[in-house]
């Protein structure tokens, strides 16, 4: 794919702000994942070349509902509210650690897990707690780390690895940068080969 071209045409489908909510499944869906600040909503916007379909906020706790998006008719992505968020109210908090579980247990047409971890931080609770109930829920999952660009590439290097030993990942998570438009390709290329080793099962 060119850097600047659009993969899809994407459009928002709804917001949900419990499980029951969400539209039947239709298609194959990805959920991004993902401590709170991490940057989903801008990868997403960012990924898609989708202008600022997805809000993004420099304070954590912006996204608070699941908010569906279809990429094509067969593929939607879904941005989740951040786990880890410690200044939310209890109630919040409590809803939005729900609808991720029950999205993610129980929703039929989930075929895989973007896992969005900042670079900077291997090893933050919050991950380390989401990586253990992530193994016991034996969905797919693709790690991918994101603000690249606030380290150099040798810092990269060693974030990658200590990535790599703190989680077990097999295979080297891809990094991200919204502010690099050569993460797009990069990204792209892999999610298709982990999309299309999933479908082969
Ligand atoms: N430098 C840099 N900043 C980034 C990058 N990705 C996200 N950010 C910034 O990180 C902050 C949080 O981004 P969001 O996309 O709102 O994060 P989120 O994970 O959706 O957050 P919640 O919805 O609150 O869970 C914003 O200020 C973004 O501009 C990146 O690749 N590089
Ligand atoms: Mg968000």
């Amino acid at each position: 794919m060119a850097e600047s071209q659009k993969k899809y045409s994407v459009e928002f489908v709804c917001s949900a702000a419990h499980f029951k909510e969400l539209p039947a499944p239709t298609g194959e869906e990805y959920a991004v994942l993902g401590r709170s600040n991490v940057g989903k909503s801008t990868f997403i916007n960012h990924s898609l070349a989708c202008g600022a379909l997805a809000r993004v906020s420099k304070r954590p706790g912006k996204t608070t509902l699941a908010n569906l998006y279809r990429l094509d008719e067969d593929l939607f992505w879904v941005d989740l509210p951040g786990y880890g968020y410690a200044e939310a109210s209890i109630a919040e908090k409590e809803r939005w650690s729900k609808l991720i579980a029950d999205y993610c247990k129980k929703r039929g047409n989930l075929a895989g897990i973007i896992w969005l971890l900042d670079i900077r931080h291997p090893g933050a609770a919050a991950d380390m707690e989401a990586n253990e109930w992530l193994a016991g829920l034996g969905r797919r999952v693709l790690p991918v780390l994101t603000k690249g660009d606030k380290l150099s590439r040798s810092q990269q290097k060693k974030q990658v690895n200590e990535f790599c030993d703190t989680f077990g990942f097999t295979e080297e998570p891809v990094i991200y940068s919204s502010l690099q438009h050569s993460s797009r390709g990069i990204f792209w290329d892999r999610f298709d080969a982990w999309r299309r080793n999933g479908n082969k099962c």
